[in-house]
């Protein structure tokens, strides 16, 4: 093998180890038990949303085996319609929240997937297992749809299984 294609050969590798520890972890809408819409988007992940009304809310458990710090990296949400208000907290502590912005074009951009960017600061956990919950604080009378939430957690350790709480 020529020293070029080892170079990629490496690169790739790297690549693969950085994604095997990854600390990105993402909560989709849809895994929720409770029973809202959910709605077909070809542009959302997982090609599936959560239509969310005025007062409505998500909660999903994740865990932690160490004290490490925790940002909500960013919710996928879409909105076709008035402008809607979410609060996210963690533990009942509310980390920060997002708006839509009012804007319509005949049920089309129900399919147009929008960053929130990072919701409030850093949160430091220590508990095992903790409870995030989105909150539809104001919003029309069609909603907003909600594709999924990602979670940045510091500590490199924490693997897809521990945040999932699949301890053995
Ligand atoms: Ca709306
Ligand atoms: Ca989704």
């Amino acid at each position: 093998m020529s020293p070029p294609h080892t170079c990629v050969c490496l690169l790739l590798a790297m690549v693969a180890v950085k994604s095997c520890g990854a600390r990105f972890f993402r909560i989709e809408a849809e895994s929720t038990k409770a029973n809202y819409p959910k709605e077909d988007r070809s542009n959302a992940s997982n090609k599936t949303d959560v239509r969310l009304l005025h007062n409505e809310m998500l909660s999903f458990k994740f865990c932690l085996n160490v004290e490490t710090n925790v940002i909500i990296e960013n919710v996928m949400f879409s909105n076709d319609g008035g402008a809607d208000k979410c609060a996210l907290h963690i533990n009942g502590i509310k980390a920060g929240e997002f708006e839509s912005t009012a804007e319509s074009n005949y049920s089309q951009l129900w399919n147009n997937f929008k960053s929130s960017g990072n919701i409030g600061s850093t949160m430091a956990l220590d508990y095992e297992c903790n409870t995030i919950t989105l909150f539809v604080t104001s919003a029309d009378d069609n909603g907003i749809e909600i594709d999924h939430i990602d979670i940045f957690v510091e500590d490199a350790k924490v693997t897809e299984d521990i945040f999932r709480c699949n301890f053995d």
